[in-house]
């Protein structure tokens, strides 16, 4: 996996922020430092070893230009990707579409065994999501339990690595910049440690630490629980 170029973080566009030369052949990446979903496709460009070809632009989603919206990404919202005269968005098929069009090595296994519980992964994330953050209102750690239990169980499909499909791939790259912030969360409010009785989900959580090219896209820790008390504390 293509790791060892260092990435030096640019400041995010705001309102005042000139528009960029949009269409004029560069790749460009739209993020926030602060969202999870934006990191997805940001780690998949890392790993790929993209960072010369394609531009990040991370943007302050708080106060956003608005040539953004007007000029790019009708949505407003990221990841967007401008490639080739066209803008996509998601970042479930972005990370897909940077691994299909991109140079670099795959980071979705051939192997249709670990492709079909890769897929499968993937197709569960959004429940896993949308369960953690609905039982902030409630009762997070004996909510989520179950959660992070099928997680453990399903870091026991493949024992050729440390990650869902043995070695590190899409379907951790759906999950990691998730479950980073929720650990962060979890740890400071909820004075609970989510990988207590979990050792595979410890690992794979320590594992992907050691990737240079996830490692350069976390989210800084202040600044994410100040925003996590404003947005659902509040
Ligand atoms: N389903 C989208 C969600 C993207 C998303 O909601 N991004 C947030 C930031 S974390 C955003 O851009 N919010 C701006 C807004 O909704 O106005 C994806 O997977 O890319």
């Amino acid at each position: 996996m293509a790791t060892s170029v260092l990435d030096v973080r640019p400041p995010a566009l705001t309102s005042i922020s000139e528009p960029l030369p949009f269409f004029d052949g560069t790749t460009r990446l739209y993020i926030c430092y602060l969202c999870p979903y934006a990191q997805r496709a940001w780690i998949t460009r890392n790993c790929k070893g993209l960072q010369d070809k394609i531009e990040l632009v991370p943007i302050d989603l708080t106060n956003r230009p608005s040539w953004y919206k007007e000029k790019v990404y009708p949505l407003n919202k990221v990841p967007s990707l401008e490639h080739n005269g066209k803008v996509l968005g998601e970042s479930l098929d972005l990370i897909r579409y940077i691994d299909a069009n991109f140079e670099g090595p795959s980071l979705f296994p051939s192997n249709p065994a670990k492709r079909e519980f890769g897929e499968l992964m993937i197709s569960h994330v959004d429940t896993f999501t949308s369960g953690v953050y609905s039982s902030y209102k409630g009762d997070p750690v004996q909510q989520t339990s179950a959660a992070f239990d099928y997680l453990e169980n399903a870091l026991g499909k493949f024992d050729d690595g440390p990650f869902f499909l043995g070695q590190f791939s899409l379907a951790d790259i759906a999950y990691v910049s998730f479950i980073e912030r929720i650990q962060l969360v979890f740890s400071e409010f909820f004075e609970h440690d989510i990988t207590a009785g979990r050792p595979k989900l410890a690992t794979w959580i320590q594992e992907a630490n050691k990737i240079e090219g996830y490692k350069q896209t976390k989210v800084d820790k202040e600044e994410y629980l100040e925003a996590f008390k404003i947005k659902f504390l509040a």
